[in-house]
């Protein structure tokens, strides 16, 4: 059975969570980087993610897709890397949490905000989320009580969480908190974040260039 793997992926999308993700896990990997508008799209790759979407990633013939799965994934392929505590550990169950809620409530309630839409005091109540402004302090409770979100290291949920917040101060969609300053700023000098954003920007660069 082969154990390699290959990501596929997009210099300018979510594929930059799950590059930082292998460079900590610190196995060797394959890139391939799809075209938005045609290999995406193309029946080779749909067979992997009929979503049409990056990132993926195959491990022989394991097949991931959506971010945080790879990310949880990876962390538990690869226990030496010390980025989730072992399963049956009860710091499972922050560590899900906060997975989690980064895939479902912060997601949705960043992409909503992004898309000016704001949702109606009376449906809070139906959406998973609620509102964003009570996700934004949740959020910030959490990142403040201690460097990490899972006990005293750093793992694959602030990875995660963590390329929310970043993402959401670089682009303005999320409010501007010191504690998502610092937090992000503690995870930013993680020396895996340091290669995988090298990585990317040069790939970016190459395919701008390429794009004339
Ligand atoms: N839920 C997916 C979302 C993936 C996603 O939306 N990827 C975007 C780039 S960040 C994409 O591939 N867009 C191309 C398209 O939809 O055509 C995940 O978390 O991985």
């Amino acid at each position: 059975m082969s154990d390699q793997l290959v990501l596929y992926t997009h210099p300018m999308s979510r594929g930059r969570i799950a590059r930082w993700m292998l460079e900590e896990v610190g196995q060797l990997y394959d890139v391939e980087v799809l075209d938005f508008a045609s290999t995406m799209k193309a029946p080779a790759y749909l067979a992997i993610n009929p979503m049409g979407k990056v990132p993926a990633l195959c491990h022989g013939d394991a097949v991931v897709t959506e971010t945080a799965a790879i990310c949880a994934y990876l962390a538990d392929a690869f226990p030496e890397s010390r980025l989730a505590p072992p399963p049956g550990d009860r710091l499972r169950a922050p560590y899900y949490r906060w997975l989690f809620f980064a895939a479902g409530p912060i997601e949705a309630a960043i992409s909503n905000k992004s898309l000016g839409f704001v949702v109606p005091a009376e449906r809070e109540r139906m959406m998973g989320y609620g509102s964003f402004a009570r996700v934004m302090d949740v959020l910030e409770a959490a990142v403040s009580q201690s460097d990490y979100l899972v006990g005293d290291g750093f793992t694959a949920a602030d990875l995660y969480v963590g390329y929310s917040i970043g993402f959401g101060l670089m682009f303005g969609s999320l409010d501007k908190r010191p504690a998502f300053e610092r937090y992000w700023q503690r995870l930013t000098s993680r020396p895996a974040f340091q290669r995988a954003k090298a990585l990317d920007d040069a790939k970016a660069a190459e395919l701008k260039k390429k794009a004339g």
